[in-house]
């Protein structure tokens, strides 16, 4: 079965998607996601000018040799723009043969070992109201896990909480928490971290005594904190019984995270900019972390997401693979099938795609009783509407970045 075409396709429905999609002599198609958000043209030249000429007339069964020699031949190693590229291909080979095979993906992978996979979704407000509602608006969603991101008192806007959107003005076509911003430049917010560790304690204190001990709370650092600020919130959290603490502190310097450990037992995840196992090598080894974060998209496909996943097991971590906006149905596709056949599952965030996206993308994943499960359709079970695709440009857009009081740039 050879690859005669590679076509690298990007629409922006709600937001700016990047995918690749292979079609076979047999006139079998794959699809693959290679969205970097706001990174996107730079794994479309990475595709387009690296990667699908040297595709051409290779067997579309040989998954692992042709991830291999991507990695390997490139020379150069690792990096999002490189890995998201390769991702690409390789969950597009995996749809192809699952398709081939007459089967959904899952089961090319081993089979389901749940009936769904726990998804969480993003609770956000810019106060404890505002909050409660977008609480309670996920609870009726069916959500059975959420994430907990609340404005913070005397900064203007930060990551992840729905109003910020509303209150830039910036309402447009993006999502709520659609945190990349349509606009030539990337926008600046502000940002204080100790104003942030004095106030998230007492936003869990609250969100408990209104919504009980029971719900799986999460909460996202996002980089911002240094290690002792991390070990801070984590030990002022563990009154609140967190499903976990995520990215409290950046972790290219992994041993950073042998300092959090050490005080304190909120659970953590790590990883979504990760994109290679080396990234998680000393944080798996030690058990430093209890959560992979990573995103099929970012981390060269299902194969090796599978490895780090089988490489974490032996060390009772679990999945809680990466699943905003930015990640496309063809993404979150791809991470559900995993996460249906992995035994050290864990949670799978889903922040749900707005209508034109759906149109754009043709999705079976479904979304009920709080569990995904992504369909019995043979393959991935999306297709890309290439009619729909093309009524929506490429928008330049950024993800904002953070300076603190006195000017200097800070973890976004
Ligand atoms: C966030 C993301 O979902 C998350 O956990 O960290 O929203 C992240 O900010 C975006 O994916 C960045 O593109
Ligand atoms: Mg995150």
């Amino acid at each position: 079965m050879k690859i005669t075409k590679a076509e690298v396709i990007v629409t922006s429905p709600d937001r700016n998607f990047v995918t690749l999609k292979l079609t076979t002599d047999g006139g079998l198609t794959g699809l693959g996601d290679a969205t970097l958000n706001g990174r996107e043209l730079a794994v479309v030249s990475y595709l387009k000018d690296h990667v699908a000429p040297l595709l051409l007339g290779k067997d579309a069964h040989k998954i692992e040799d042709t991830w291999q020699f991507l990695y390997r031949s490139a020379y150069w190693r690792r990096g999002p723009v490189t890995m998201a590229a390769i991702a690409a291909v390789d969950v597009a080979l995996w749809d192809i043969k699952a398709k081939a095979a007459n089967m959904p993906l899952y089961q090319l992978l081993g089979g389901a070992c749940r009936t769904g996979c726990l998804a969480y979704g993003h609770a956000s407000g810019k106060d404890l109201p505002e909050l409660f509602d977008s609480v309670r608006k996920h609870l009726e969603l069916g959500y059975r896990a959420i994430r907990i991101q609340t404005g913070v008192p005397g900064l203007k806007a930060i990551y992840g909480v729905a109003s910020n959107v509303v209150a830039a003005g910036n309402v447009g076509k993006r999502y709520d928490h659609e945190p990349a911003q349509r606009a030539p430049l990337p926008a600046e917010e502000d940002w204080d971290t100790r104003a942030y560790l004095r106030h998230i304690p007492g936003v869990f204190e609250a969100v408990r005594a209104e919504f009980g001990p029971e719900l799986p709370l999460l909460h996202d650092g996002h980089h911002r904190m240094t290690p002792i600020q991390a070990a801070k919130l984590g030990k002022s959290l563990e009154p609140y019984d967190m499903f976990w603490l995520e990215d409290c502190t950046p972790a290219e310097n992994q041993e950073a995270l042998r300092l959090v450990r050490r005080h304190t037992i909120t659970p953590l995840a790590i990883g979504e900019i990760f994109n290679t196992v080396w990234d998680y090598q000393t944080l798996i080894r030690e058990q430093l972390i209890d959560y992979v974060r990573s995103a099929v998209t970012h981390t060269g496909g299902i194969s090796p997401m599978k490895k780090i996943m089988d490489y974490a097991a032996q060390y009772q971590i679990k999945s809680g693979i990466h699943g905003p906006t930015d990640i496309s149905p063809v993404g979150m596709a791809a991470a559900t099938h995993l996460g249906l056949a992995i035994h050290n599952f864990g949670i799978q965030e889903y922040m749900q795609h707005g209508a034109a996206t759906n149109h754009v993308f043709e999705q079976s994943f479904t979304f009920s009783g709080g569990l995904l499960h992504p369909g019995d359709k043979p393959g991935l079970g999306v297709e890309l509407n290439m009619d729909e695709a093309g009524k929506y440009p490429y928008q330049t857009a950024y993800l904002p970045f953070n300076r603190l009081a006195d000017g200097t740039v800070h973890d976004w």
